[in-house]
């Protein structure tokens, strides 16, 4: 990268951007989709009957919410309930109404890369469960454990939900496991959603929908780079392809090019080209099976307490402690 220019390029979306679209194979990290427009889109596609996923999460903790807040609470006055990506929070409502109703002594810690999203987060829960004490944070998953300091006797209930985890590649997620695993104290617990491999039409379906709704959210990075980098992206020339590899368990997204065209990039004074059906590379989703779960818990230091899925077994909740 010349001199010159690697000073314009002052924030990591600026960075990334540039990166990905300079390399071959192109491709643009999909945590970049959440701004306003993105979050809306998101709770769209979480509400579309081909989207499974926070429906299934959704009844395992509806079901299992007694028992999980026995195992939660078990000794621990108060706990911290840390949750990694929250959202708009739909799903950890369930158990933080049950938790207040027992009476339980604890606080809610939601991170988000999406200030966006806290904001809302925050002023929902005033409205609706007045009682919870909580107190956001923003950030990137990797850069906010560090900023939460608790002192060692303070007891932690790290929640990763809706198969975020997903969004890693299995050596990013030991990864990823491996730092909360350094933070956490014995008898500190994590609770993690991982979707689970199935029928493969099933999982393309959720991921492609007829109404395009999955088109637009992927396509709201090129809206991103158009509005906050000064691009001129043409929407209609890409098509959202999603791929999934039943032996993998990895579900891509990518945006195609669907005829030979140039990009001009003002901020990053940046001229991209791309050939007919040249592709940029957005999502990982990975599916997973017992097996690999435990086999990511064993890399990271982990063992699997317990685990809670739905009648088909679609999707589980894994309890980890140290
Ligand atoms: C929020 C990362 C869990 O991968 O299933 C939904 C995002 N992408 N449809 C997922 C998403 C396309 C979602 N996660």
């Amino acid at each position: 990268m010349p001199k010159n220019l690697a000073q314009k390029l002052d924030t990591p979306f600026q960075r990334e951007v540039y990166e990905g679209l300079t390399a071959y194979p192109k491709y643009i990290s999909s945590k970049y989709i959440y701004d306003k427009a993105g979050d809306k889109l998101f709770q769209d596609i979480m509400n579309m009957p081909e989207y499974y996923l926070t429906d299934t999460e959704f009844g395992i903790l509806e079901t299992h919410k007694e028992q999980l807040a026995r195992l939660f609470a078990n000794g621990k006055n108060p706990f911290h309930l840390i949750e990694m990506g929250a959202g708009d929070g739909k799903k950890t409502k369930i158990l933080l109404r049950h938790f207040t109703d027992k009476n339980l002594n604890f606080t809610f810690r939601p991170i988000d890369i999406s200030q966006n999203a806290l904001d809302s987060l925050q002023s929902n829960l005033k409205q609706e469960i007045p009682d919870v004490q909580t107190e956001p944070l923003q950030g990137t998953y990797f850069e906010t454990l560090r900023k939460l300091n608790f002192s060692t006797d303070e007891h932690k209930v790290i929640l990763f939900l809706g198969s975020n985890i997903g969004n890693l590649l299995h050596e990013k997620a030991i990864e990823f496991l491996s730092q909360i695993q350094e933070y956490m104290q014995p008898k500190d617990l994590l609770f993690i959603g991982f979707d689970q491999k199935k029928n493969p039409q099933t999982i393309l379906d959720a991921y492609n929908d007829p109404n395009g709704i999955t088109e637009r959210f992927n396509k709201n990075l090129l809206v991103r780079i158009n509005r906050e980098l000064e691009a001129n992206f043409k929407l209609d020339s890409f098509t959202h392809w999603e791929v999934y590899d039943p032996e993998s368990g990895t579900a891509k997204s990518y945006l195609v090019a669907t005829s030979p065209q140039k990009v001009r990039i003002e901020k990053l004074d940046l001229d991209i080209t791309f050939e007919a059906w040249e592709t940029i590379h957005t999502e990982i989703s990975q599916k997973y099976d017992d097996k690999t779960v435990h086999w990511l818990a064993e890399q990271s230091g982990l063992k699997v307490l317990k685990a809670f899925s739905d009648q088909e077994d679609y999707y589980k909740n894994y309890l980890f402690t140290t």
